[in-house]
């Protein structure tokens, strides 16, 4: 099924983002890595679109900030990550 486009901004070596992709995968959504080790730019572009959230990982939908792992969680567990990744991005 398609759904809004998900970027994860991540490094591989982050025990948050590898919770958040083992959600990701488990929901059966695709989404685009972005991994910011040792790259400056994307990592400056990460924080610019999470409007200076500077961990790992920072998830978005489309345009919507998500937030990181915990946030990602705190959406599944209250029943709205599945309107959120289906709405309009
Ligand atoms: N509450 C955050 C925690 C994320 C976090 O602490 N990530 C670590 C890497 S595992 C990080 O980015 N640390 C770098 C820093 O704090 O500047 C979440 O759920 O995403």
């Amino acid at each position: 099924m398609s759904h809004t486009p998900i970027d994860i901004y991540l490094r591989p070596t982050c025990p948050f983002c590898y919770r958040a992709e083992k959600l990701l995968k488990k929901k059966g959504l695709q989404y685009r890595v972005l991994d910011v080790t040792g790259d400056d730019a994307l990592f400056a572009e990460m924080v610019e679109r999470a409007k200076g959230g500077r961990t790992v990982p920072q998830i978005f939908a489309g345009d919507r900030h998500l937030g990181g792992c915990d946030e990602l969680m705190a959406l599944e567990a209250a029943g709205e990550l599945d309107a959120i990744v289906h709405s309009a991005a």
